[in-house]
């Protein structure tokens, strides 16, 4: 470009634009990828980012982003770590005239103008899809087939989306039942945890887990060795974001599926920030593709993921 002049015109010249970016934690390998993938895109010197975790504390989180207004930052990204509750430090970004991105989840908002665009995934369609392989791969089963599930953590848009999705489709089929469904807070740990308590509860009456992400499925995998079974063929498994650990737990045949959701969207986000930075005008909602894995495509897949 020859222009050269003012900011954020992509060409790497002039005043670097500022960013605060608040994340919602490293709860998960798709959150560490996601991490690394925003603060590779948003480097210098066309960027300059304040970063910050919120261990998966909504408080946190609106301590990061009243402290980015304090330092009158050209742009604020973030994650919010649940969809309520934002309206108060929202209406503050507005006041002070800096815009607002939503990355990765979304916010229940009146107001539509407390925030320019949001970059995320569909997360009723991941969990619509994790249903879809479960009937698929329930074809010429009878029924009663019961489901536990691993929810995601407690009022966050991928939980609450992903239960809508998944169970829009099993309700609609008479023969699954979902019989135990608890929050993991999508940790490795947490989802053991309640996968623990799920096989002392239901004994051997669990035939499928749907976990809201890979890292609670991963955890519940051990717990179900733990208790002499094996996941993939006593327990079909299927979970959600497609890292490169659900790759190796499919390709072991201890986990039947991953419905991929891409955290790789830093430079998606970089460009986004740029044209907010501009003035330039950008969609309300941006999304990020993705597909559906299955155990007999592992082997072959894994070679190729980049998270
Ligand atoms: O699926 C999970 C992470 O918000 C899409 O958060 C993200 C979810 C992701 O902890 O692994």
């Amino acid at each position: 470009s020859g222009s050269g002049t003012g900011n954020g015109d992509g060409s790497g010249e002039g005043k670097p634009i500022t960013v605060g970016f608040s994340q919602v934690g490293a709860e998960s390998e798709w959150r560490t990828a996601n991490t690394a993938s925003v603060k590779a895109a948003l480097a210098p010197p066309e960027f300059r980012l304040k970063f910050s975790d919120a261990q998966q504390k909504q408080e946190n989180q609106i301590k990061a982003l009243r402290s980015f207004i304090a330092q009158r930052v050209d742009v604020i990204a973030f994650s919010p770590v649940v969809e309520s509750g934002w309206e108060t430090v929202l209406r503050e970004a507005k006041a002070a005239g800096i815009p607002v991105v939503l990355t990765d989840r979304a916010v229940k908002v009146s107001d539509d103008s407390l925030y320019v665009t949001f970059i995320g995934s569909d997360f009723v369609e991941e969990g619509r899809n994790a249903g879809r392989w479960l009937v698929e791969d329930s074809q010429g089963k009878s029924g009663p087939i019961r489901v536990v599930e691993l929810q995601g953590s407690v009022g966050s848009a991928p939980a609450i989306d992903r239960m809508k999705g998944f169970r829009e489709i099993v309700d609609a089929d008479g023969r699954f039942r979902v019989v135990r469904s608890q929050s993991g807070d999508f940790t490795r740990a947490k989802g053991k945890e309640v996968m623990e308590a799920f096989l002392k509860s239901e004994g051997r009456n669990i035939d499928v887990l749907f976990a809201h992400n890979d890292d609670m499925a991963i955890g519940a995998i051990q717990a179900i060795e733990e208790a002499g079974l094996k996941p993939g063929q006593d327990i079909r498994i299927v979970s959600i974001d497609g890292v490169r650990g659900a790759f190796e737990a499919m390709k072991a045949g201890k986990l039947n599926a991953t419905i991929e959701c891409n955290p790789l969207f830093g430079e998606q986000l970089a460009q986004l920030i740029r044209d907010v930075a501009a003035n330039r005008p950008v969609p309300r909602r941006v999304e990020v593709e993705e597909g559906v894995f299955t155990a007999d495509q592992a082997a072959a897949e894994l070679p190729n993921r980049k998270y």
